[in-house]
């Protein structure tokens, strides 16, 4: 086929572009910016009242400002951002992740104002919207999927014959739903009726829509998720898997690359799936098919994200490809090289979120100034941030601060490096993730690779120091730990000055954030 005539083929909304909107905020929005800078193509970030002096407005090549603090009121608003798009002639457009990225009309909407979208076409985002929907399309492609229905259910009635038929336990979810919402375990026939009702409410309330079916509920699974690339010349490829099991509430918190639980085998069956997955889909752009892996390594397909995950910086370390520069590269009609597969991993990588969270009193939101910021650095570590010394955390946003990101030869370094990374790590002025990163990196069962989903939420308790109340015996062991510190102190050999990057000692936390020392 001639150049000239392999160009006419490429849909109509897939073609060279110069200057890119970033809509989105944070790490993302920089993460996009350094894409755009090493491929000589210009970028404009957009932003809030609370993002005026944020990093990503500084380093894009320009700004528009787009409204209000609420995401609502700005990062939300697509009519608003593809106007400041045309305005500011900017030819396509990328959403990151969260906000506009897998909203269907956002995607038509920027197509049909004659701009590229950095993503899936609408109808490939429609297909996997519906859970029921991607359920049958699955069916289709071959899919290994939970046992269960494809299809809403009528009544509880209904649902237990259907769980008679499976076997209980069974897990009602909501046909909508997405990220556990309007999902309820039922171990007996006689919760059925109860169950069903609670699922439609939450569906109602979450997505509008009270669709609820049944699947049978797998005990003890993995979070395993297929890395997948589409081009505009129907070609797609997967780029390996990611082991995400360690989260909290849907919430994830360390992301790995690749899986302990994956062998070579299974990675070419589950990338396969997952390519016919996307294919199914008429998928474009670089898309994530999640998996539950079972103990005895049958896998079902979840669900497919239509977008850039958080987590991609983990398959970027172990394959050498720079995700969000084929995301634009795809996007203006380049194919993806043969080279791609087949994919062998190369070594390990571990991400950690840090977020501005209080791990040791519930994970509870922590707001402030940045007053002190070290990064970490050296061999095999990457910081994908967005914040810097001075930046205001507050509540309008996710509180992910960042990304901290190690890579390693095998999976024992890149813990060691993770735990050494994190140690270089200091925020002040705000409660972070930091102490409790590190001690799940000091953790016998993660160190061995013996996670899954809930993993996470059984271990917590060894992994966080629940705050004592603040009473007078409190002050006085604080008291007393300090003088003992200082008898220490003057013992070190460099006369007494602990050193910055030392782990501290919960009690010195304590007392800071208490204002005492
Ligand atoms: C399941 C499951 C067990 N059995 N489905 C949670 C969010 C949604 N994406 C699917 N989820 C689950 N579906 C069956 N049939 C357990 C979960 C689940 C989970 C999945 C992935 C990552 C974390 C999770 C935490 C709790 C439950």
């Amino acid at each position: 086929m001639s150049a000239a005539s392999k160009k006419a083929v490429l849909p109509a909304d897939v073609r060279p572009f110069t200057k890119v909107l970033v809509a989105n905020r944070g790490e993302i929005a920089l993460r996009v910016i350094r894409a755009c800078r090493e491929m000589g193509l210009r970028s404009v970030a957009v932003y809030s009242d609370a993002d005026a002096r944020a990093p990503h407005v500084r380093e894009a090549d320009e700004a528009v400002h787009i409204g209000a603090a609420p995401a609502t009121e700005s990062y939300l608003l697509g009519d608003r951002i593809i106007d400041a798009a045309k305005r500011v002639g900017a030819e396509a457009i990328h959403p990151g992740y969260g906000f506009l990225s897998e909203r269907e009309w956002f995607s038509r909407a920027v197509r049909d104002a004659g701009l590229v979208f950095i993503g899936p076409p609408p109808e490939a985002i429609a297909a996997m919207g519906s859970k029921t929907a991607a359920r049958q399309l699955a069916g289709k492609a071959r899919v290994p999927i939970v046992p269960g229905t494809t299809e809403g259910l009528a009544d509880a009635a209904e649902a237990r014959t259907i769980a008679e038929r499976f076997g209980y336990p069974v897990l009602l979810k909501a046909a909508a739903g997405g990220g556990g919402k309007g999902m309820r375990v039922v171990h007996k026939p006689e919760d059925m009726e109860s169950a069903l009702d609670t699922a439609r409410r939450e569906a109602k309330n979450a997505f509008g829509d009270d669709s609820v079916y049944v699947e049978k509920y797998i005990v003890g699974p993995r979070h395993v998720e297929i890395q997948v690339l589409a081009d505009a010349h129907g070609r797609c490829v997967s780029l390996g898997e990611r082991e995400c099991s360690v989260q909290r509430r849907h919430q994830k918190m360390i992301e790995e690359a690749p899986s302990p639980a994956v062998s070579p085998e299974l990675r070419r069956e589950m990338g396969d799936t997952a390519v016919r997955m996307a294919a199914a889909a008429g998928y474009r752009n670089a898309g994530t098919c999640e998996f539950l892996l079972d103990r005895d390594g049958k896998f079902y397909f979840l669900e497919m994200n239509t977008r850039l995950q958080v987590e991609h910086p983990v398959t970027e370390l172990v394959t050498g490809i720079d995700l969000v520069q084929w995301q634009l590269r795809v996007a203006m009609g380049e194919p993806i090289p043969e080279s791609f597969e087949p994919l062998t991993p190369r070594g390990w990588a571990i991400e950690c979120r840090i977020t501005s969270e209080d791990p040791n009193n519930g994970f509870l939101p922590s707001t402030g100034r940045v007053s002190f910021l070290r990064v970490p650095a050296g061999p095999g570590v990457r910081w994908d941030g967005g914040i810097e010394i001075g930046s205001e955390v507050g509540l309008f946003y996710d509180p992910m601060l960042a990304k901290l990101i190690v890579w390693g030869p095998d999976r024992n370094s890149a813990v060691d490096r993770m735990h050494r990374a994190l140690l270089e790590l200091t925020v002040d002025g705000i409660e972070t993730s930091r102490d409790f990163h590190l001690r799940v990196m000091e953790d016998d069962e993660f160190r061995r690779g013996a996670i899954e989903i809930q993993w996470l939420e059984r271990r917590l308790a060894s992994l966080t120091t629940p705050r004592p109340p603040a009473d007078v015996a409190r002050v006085a062991a604080i008291a007393g730990a300090l003088l003992a510190e200082r008898d220490r102190s003057a013992r070190r050999p460099n006369g007494g000055v602990a050193a910055r990057n030392a782990e501290e000692p919960a009690w010195l936390r304590a007392a800071r954030s208490e204002g005492i020392r």
